[in-house]
């Protein structure tokens, strides 16, 4: 008989003297019951234990701290593996004063279950940006070191000072000076404090791209998610990365910007993109972009992305006229038009605009095919009849005859005009034929479209088969400046004509700001018996973070130092501050006209590339990126100027 006083216990039971099958039991024993509860105690003591003892998890003195130090490990990853990704915009409303997420089923009332957990992360992550908006690291910030002559970028972490990020800046060619391209504080205090505010909302914009949204073309502030506009076609590029790296360098920003273009080298390529991506866009933006950073770093990565991706361009050239369409495959080469493009046209302003850049990279590159594409596009255009001699808007790319005669310096033609002036600059004045186009252009556009309205606004209006369309669009509103820079740039029977025309227009096109509720500008006003500079339209009332008009204040504060330019300026900063600024980033508004607008939860990459680069120069010194040295692509990308600026870089360097 087995004993059942050893020191284990025995679970075999005997009804009169006979085991009994243990499989025949259906419960256990008290005895057991109690074995088996303490075994389970044991184990959940020690992985209860362990959870706070893991270095990841120690130091919180509470849940919520515990999630946020997990929240901080995978912002790299992405926040959306720990919190879920919110709902639409649509979907959520913000508590009062709170920031909480709130459920839309009809009814706007907080989830009970989430309230308390989100609005404490929610806290922290707050505090978390506040702190490093305010420039207190949570890490320890790294020295940055501008290496004008250096020839490597060799870190140094054994240095005692802490870990130290060197940004190539390798000096292109024997020069006494070099061209400021960081710094340029302005003698006056208050134009100081301005700029470091401009600099506050690009940290604030690159900050929450970084956080929400790395890696992705652009960010969806309020939903706090990655955003694709289809001219990027379907992937993600890094369009705010390419786009908004030269703004972080000018501003001296140089940890963000090694990062970012770290980001590019390794992981921005172009094969394989089996998508339509806009030609203009691909080039203004990431040809541009990646085309500043290489002029000004010296860093070849960024010239060898710039040409491969051109590279990948080149297909959408292959048409009988030379006239590239407006959309190319990378990946299978095929190309094409928009389809609401009248008669499957190209459209000016996009294959008008790819000169600075294809000019460029075949200097530097050594490389003659790019400047052959826009040299030939240019004679194309040269030699066409034009009727009043204006250019349409549409010129067809097999039968090189133009679409509808529609004409305009807003969208579909703006950009056009701007790079005849800027190649004859860019090329040291020495093309003398764009100037030539430019000034017959600019002369015949005054003559037919310009106009006065009753109370003494100045504007520029389109037209379509002859008949003005008494609007602006807000695009329109970059040609003030431009204006100011053919004005200013050679002397002519028109140049007092322009300079006025310039100042006009951008009186105009500030009191398009000055009459809406927001004080920011609709995407379309319009000069009717009814109205003068405002919308009539719900679809056109919008504001999506435009630049053309700062950058007009930027261009004529540079040339007539007239002050109003940069109270303007400062207008613009505080009415994007109080209607844009969310705490992810910067918003579109969907209605200019009502301060309660909603919002379109759009942070668009031009806003780091541009808005924000020209408010921040309005407030700098003349010789932070000098108009003497430089030439902006439409972009926002300043380009160096062949001969009156060593960062030009010759293709041997
Ligand atoms: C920018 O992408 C460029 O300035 C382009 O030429 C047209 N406008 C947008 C920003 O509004």
């Amino acid at each position: 008989m087995a004993s059942t006083t050893g020191i284990l216990p025995t679970y075999q039971r005997f009804v009169n003297g006979v085991p009994v099958p243990s499989f025949s039991r259906r419960s256990f024993r008290p005895r057991e019951k109690y074995l088996i509860l303490l075994v389970f105690m044991t184990f959940g003591v020690v992985c209860f234990g362990a959870f706070f003892y893991l270095p990841e998890f120690r130091g919180g003195s509470n849940a919520v701290n515990s999630v946020y130090n997990v929240y901080k490990h995978m912002q790299k990853a992405g926040p959306e593996l720990l919190i879920p990704a919110p709902p639409r915009a649509d979907e959520v409303g913000e508590a009062p004063g709170g920031g909480v997420p709130l459920r839309h089923d009809g009814l706007m009332h907080p989830d009970p279950h989430k309230v308390g957990d989100w609005a404490k992360l929610q806290a922290k992550i707050d505090e978390d940006g506040r702190v490093q908006a305010s420039g207190q690291k949570v890490l320890e910030k790294p020295r940055i070191i501008l290496a004008p002559n250096a020839s490597s970028s060799a870190r140094r972490p054994e240095d005692p000072a802490g870990p130290r990020i060197v940004v190539v800046t390798v000096a292109p060619a024997r020069s006494d000076t070099y061209p400021a391209v960081t710094g340029g504080e302005d003698a006056d205090p208050t134009a100081r404090e301005r700029r470091n505010k401009v600099k506050e909302m690009m940290k604030h914009a690159w900050d929450n791209y970084v956080r929400y949204a790395w890696g992705k073309n652009e960010l969806r502030p309020i939903s706090k998610r990655g955003h694709s506009a289809s001219i990027f076609g379907s992937q993600s590029l890094g369009a705010t990365i390419v786009d908004g790296l030269d703004t972080l360098y000018i501003m001296g920003l140089m940890d963000e910007f090694k990062q970012g273009r770290d980001w590019i080298e390794e992981n921005l390529r172009f094969d394989n993109l089996a998508s339509d991506l806009s030609l203009f866009e691909v080039t203004i933006r990431f040809v541009g972009g990646l085309l500043t950073c290489y002029a000004l770093t010296g860093d070849v990565m960024f010239r060898d992305k710039a040409a491969q991706v051109t590279d990948k361009l080149l297909p959408a050239f292959q048409t009988q006229t030379g006239i590239p369409y407006s959309l190319v495959n990378l990946k299978t080469g095929s190309s094409k038009n928009y389809g609401w493009a009248s008669g499957a046209c190209s459209i000016l302003s996009e294959f008008g605009t790819l000169h600075l850049e294809f000019s460029y990279l075949s200097d530097v590159t050594g490389n003659p095919v790019y400047r052959a594409k826009v040299d030939h596009i240019r004679r194309v255009l040269k030699n066409m009849d034009k009727p009043n001699g204006l250019y349409p808007n549409y010129l067809h790319p097999k039968t090189g005859k133009w679409g509808q005669h529609h004409i305009s310096i807003g969208g579909l033609g703006d950009s056009f005009y701007e790079y005849l002036l800027k190649a004859w600059l860019q090329s040291g004045k020495t093309d003398t034929e764009a100037r030539q186009m430019y000034d017959e252009a600019i002369d015949n556009i005054l003559k037919h479209m310009m106009r006065v309205s009753p109370g003494g606004l100045t504007y520029i209006s389109d037209m379509k088969f002859d008949r003005l369309e008494h609007k602006m669009g807000h695009l329109a509103c970059f040609s003030g400046g431009l204006l100011g820079l053919g004005a200013s740039t050679q002397r002519g029977d028109s140049t007092d004509h322009h300079m006025d025309v310039a100042q006009r227009v951008t009186n105009t096109c500030h009191e398009a700001y000055d009459r809406t509720a927001t004080k920011l500008a609709p995407e379309v006003f319009r000069f009717t018996d009814a109205v003068e500079a405002k919308s009539l339209k719900s679809n056109e009332k919008y504001y999506i973070l435009r630049p053309e008009t700062f950058e007009s204040y930027f261009v004529l504060w540079r040339l007539t130092k007239d002050p109003k330019y940069r109270e303007w300026g400062w207008e613009a900063v505080q009415a994007l501050e109080k209607y844009c600024r969310v705490s992810g980033g910067y918003s579109g508004l969907k209605n200019v006209y009502l301060e309660d607008t909603p919002k379109d939860d759009v942070q668009q990459s031009f806003f780091l590339a541009e808005t924000l680069k020209y408010l921040y120069l309005l407030f700098s010194d003349d010789d932070l990126v000098s108009l003497d040295q430089w030439v902006f692509n439409t972009e926002g990308h300043p380009l160096p100027i062949r001969g009156a600026n060593p960062y030009y870089r010759p293709a041997t360097v």
